[in-house]
């Protein structure tokens, strides 16, 4: 079982990281667009730590979170945003294209649903040759409305997947409200058991409750019934780049956000668990300690030299 304090350590770990990129961002050392997961550390947390090992994930173009929870490696993913050679794709991927097969993460692509029939894929191969593990992939409510996502959820309750959806719902598709995107009937829950694929619904601000349901509901996706869990979230940040505030959020202020953030309850919870403000705030410090040494660490590394352009290019 993991204890409160190693959950606090992840999420911590990602919102620390976040933070740090953000400062690199502003200071143009990532040339590229950055799609900040802060607000969302439960979600993937909560999902991953309910994983086995041979369980594989994949995500969308918001994915450090995803993959710092999978178990990647932070270095390698601050290379892999930097260009750097070192990074998990050899700096040729960029933020939007995590991937790391060492730790089952398949990898991360920004075209909105185009991880989901990959996820499907997966979760066939899995069947096809008896594995006991899943595939769990991630993405946005905005993502949930592309057609191929549909498509997906049929064929995966037709051929009885070993599948999760987690659809990070944070009420936002770029800068458009869910609500002036989707009729007022619209109902999530009908259209996937629609499809025969089981549906919960989390608080995914709150660690404890999508850890509950994604454990719930992986023991049955194990056996075969596809799933999706939307968590209830929000993103603290700008939809790309570290601003913390934009105008278009009128009924989202950012005290409500901040008054719910996930990282600051886990603290909590963790300190009421019995572990010592001193034991907590130490590993906060050996944590922030990590994230700046693996930042310096990316800075210091090279480029890939130009001979590799075509290595690892698909033509
Ligand atoms: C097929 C496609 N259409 C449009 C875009 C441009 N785009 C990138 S992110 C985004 C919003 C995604 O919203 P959501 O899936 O809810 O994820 P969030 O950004 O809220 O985490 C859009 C429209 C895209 N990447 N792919």
């Amino acid at each position: 079982m993991i204890s409160p304090l190693e959950s606090y350590k992840k999420m911590f770990l990602i919102r620390v990281a976040e933070e740090e990129l953000a400062e690199l961002y502003k200071k143009e050392k990532i040339m590229s667009f950055v799609h900040f997961y802060v607000g969302q550390e439960a979600v993937a947390v909560g999902v991953c730590d309910a994983l086995q090992k041979g369980d594989k994930a994949l995500g969308n173009h918001r994915s450090h979170g995803h993959y710092l929870a999978k178990g990647g490696d932070l270095k390698k993913m601050i290379c892999e945003l930097l260009g750097k050679e070192n990074g998990s794709a050899h700096g040729k991927g960029g933020s939007m294209h995590m991937i790391d097969k060492s730790v089952n993460f398949v990898g991360s692509t920004p075209i909105l649903g185009s991880i989901v029939p990959i996820s499907c894929g997966s979760a066939f191969e899995q069947k096809y040759n008896k594995k006991p593990d899943v595939t769990v992939a991630f993405l946005g409510d905005g993502a949930f409305e592309e057609g191929i996502v549909y498509e997906t959820l049929n064929l995966a309750a037709l051929f009885k997947l070993p599948l999760l959806l987690v659809v990070e719902n944070n009420l936002f598709a770029t800068n458009t409200k869910v609500k002036d995107r989707r009729s007022d009937t619209h109902n999530v829950e009908k259209i996937v058991t629609g499809f025969g694929v089981d549906y919960r619904r989390a608080d995914g601000n709150d660690y404890e409750d999508t850890h509950k349901k994604a454990k719930e509901i992986l023991a049955s996706v194990r056996t075969g019934r596809p799933a999706v869990l939307e968590c209830m979230t929000y993103r603290h940040m700008a939809h790309s780049g570290p601003v913390f505030n934009e105008d278009y959020r009128e009924e989202d202020i950012l005290e409500k956000r901040l008054e719910k953030d996930p990282v600051k309850k886990m603290r909590q919870i963790v300190v009421n668990s019995g572990i010592s403000e001193k034991e907590v705030t130490g590993a906060e410090e050996e944590i922030k300690k990590f994230v700046i040494n693996s930042v310096d660490f990316a800075l210091k590394s090279k480029y890939p030299p130009k001979e590799n352009i075509y290595t690892d290019v698909y033509a």
